[in-house]
């Protein structure tokens, strides 16, 4: 075919069918959770952070998103990949661990990186001990998911890939 029979068939595509492609939700676990698994099942289950990674490729892959997974122990290499999603992710899932109760850097790098935020807990941090009731990170936060085992992270999914699709749309008219 033709160049120019090419571009007109392209200029002619229905938006909807052919989306962009979105950058990757960036899911990021705070210190401690590579111990998932091993210890305290009662209140965080039996599953791994391997498991709880696995399950979420495959809900993004149905919802045809790509997510970039990590976890770490220390709070400045949180903060280091929070800035670098600024620019290469499309939306933020964190379940900050203790650091959710701890850090107002955690919280400024949230606020900074001007995306989607979604907070995860696999407990219910409101039914356990006092220290744990206060978020400082749900301050930038859009929306916060406790207390659901790690389907709250393939909620989350659902949630922004439902919200950057609306974004998208806003944007294309
Ligand atoms: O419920 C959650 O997801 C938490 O973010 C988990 C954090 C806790 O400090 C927060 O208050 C709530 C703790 C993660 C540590 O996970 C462990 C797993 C197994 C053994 C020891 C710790």
């Amino acid at each position: 075919m033709m160049l120019s029979g090419l571009i007109f068939l392209w200029r002619c595509r229905p938006r909807e069918s052919y989306p962009l492609p979105m950058k990757p939700i960036c899911i990021l676990n705070g210190p401690n959770l590579n111990l998932l698994g091993q210890r305290q099942p009662e209140i965080y289950g039996r599953e791994t952070l391997a498991d709880i990674h696995a399950r979420c490729e495959k809900r993004a892959t149905a919802l045809g998103l790509a997510i970039d997974f990590r976890q770490s122990n220390h709070e400045g290499v949180l903060i280091d990949w929070i800035q670098e999603a600024r620019a290469k992710a499309s939306a933020i899932i964190i379940n900050p661990a203790a650091f959710t109760h701890t850090s107002v850097a955690l919280l400024d790098a949230l606020t900074a990186a001007e995306l989607p935020v979604i907070e995860v807990h696999l407990s219910n941090i409101h039914k356990r001990e006092p220290f744990r009731h206060h978020s400082y990170v749900s301050r930038a936060a859009t929306g916060v998911i406790c207390g659901l085992g790690s389907k709250g992270y393939e909620l989350a999914l659902d949630a922004l890939a439902e919200r950057l699709q609306s974004i998208a749309e806003t944007r294309d008219v």
